[in-house]
């Protein structure tokens, strides 16, 4: 039979919906314990790759990744981190493939433009939040955990340099928690980017965003949820109303482990004329300034990152449970 997209005119229901899990059946590998928890309506997380392939250095990449998935079962959801795996996407690494993929170096940083790529020629690529938000749902996950998302780089007006994630937020319907906007960004030009976009920005408890290292960016969210539930009930309504899109969920750094934000902000000036010297563009704009970052401050910043995911973790997992009951 002639293979037809899903959705092609004249296509029956049936047709439809068997080509539907023919494609699933034929890129997307569902780990069992996610399968099961998605089958039984579950709460279920999803988590990226690049922040460990790529954001972080092993083996604490390692340890992160494997910590985050522990909270997130401790809170009473399933984990499921993504990646291109053997040619496969695949939802929900097991440890080992955690490990090797924090140890390998090399591997693809994958967003939506690499993904039919690496998996043609049947190799390994790292997700970003873009690529992850994809998989994500095309597994029916709904909520997604990370540190930091991309966005719109300083300097953009001349370089163009505003990240595929926020494209993906516009068009994918994935709740993204991570601790605010960058300063190693344009915030400003960021929050443009969503609100032209349709995204809301909105604050976990807070009334300002966050900027990762720091609880404070001057910036305003669009709206402040205090709760779970209350979150929960207006994403059900914005995808019930059809209103394509994920949000932005930003839940501020600990107190107890936030940066000195002079110091930070010293810091990203530091690597950001370090980048434009070595004239770093591109995907490697993102994972240079966030190792540079690193080196400037002797670990204090990568110690900051692991502890705002384990916060984004936790709230992750009660979002999840939140929106199961919601539905
Ligand atoms: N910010 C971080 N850590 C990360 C990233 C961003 O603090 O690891 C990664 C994420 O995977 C994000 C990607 O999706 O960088 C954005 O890259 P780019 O700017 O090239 O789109
Ligand atoms: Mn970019």
């Amino acid at each position: 039979m002639k293979r037809h997209l899903v959705g092609t005119p004249g296509f029956g229901k049936r047709e439809a919906w068997n080509e539907a899990m023919r494609i699933l059946h034929d890129y997307l590998e569902i780990k069992p314990a996610v399968a099961d928890a998605l089958r039984k309506g579950r709460p279920v997380v999803a988590l990226e790759s690049t922040i460990i392939s790529h954001g972080m250095p092993y083996p604490r990449n390692v340890e992160t990744a494997l910590r985050v998935e522990q909270i997130i079962r401790e809170e009473g959801a399933e984990p499921a981190t993504i990646a291109i795996w053997n040619g496969k996407l695949k939802v929900g690494l097991t440890e080992a493939e955690i490990f090797e993929l924090g140890k390998a170096s090399g591997v693809v940083k994958a967003s939506r433009r690499d993904i039919p790529f690496v998996l043609a020629k049947k190799g390994h690529g790292a997700t970003t939040v873009a690529a992850t938000m994809i998989i994500a749902a095309m597994a029916g996950i709904r909520v997604f955990v990370t540190g930091g998302i991309g966005g719109v780089h300083r300097g953009a007006s001349q370089t163009f340099d505003i990240s595929a994630d926020l494209e993906e937020l516009a068009r994918t319907d994935v709740a993204v928690v991570c601790a605010g906007i960058k300063s190693m960004l344009d915030i400003g030009l960021t929050l443009e980017y969503l609100e032209t976009k349709g995204v809301p920005v909105i604050g976990y408890q807070t009334d300002e965003l966050p900027a990762f290292y720091t609880r404070k960016s001057g910036f305003n969210v669009d709206y402040r949820v205090d709760s779970v539930d209350e979150l929960a009930n207006a994403l059900k309504t914005k995808w019930d109303l059809g209103l394509a899109g994920g949000v932005v969920v930003a839940n501020p750094i600990p107190e107890k482990d936030a940066m000195d934000s002079e110091l930070i902000n010293r810091t990203i000036l530091q690597a950001l004329d370090e980048m434009n010297a070595r004239g770093i563009a591109g995907k490697e704009a993102t994972p240079f300034l966030l190792g540079k970052i690193k080196d400037f401050t002797g670990d204090a910043s990568l110690m900051a990152n692991i502890q705002l995911v384990y916060n984004n973790a936790k709230l992750g997992a009660q979002l999840a449970k939140a929106l199961v009951a919601a539905y």
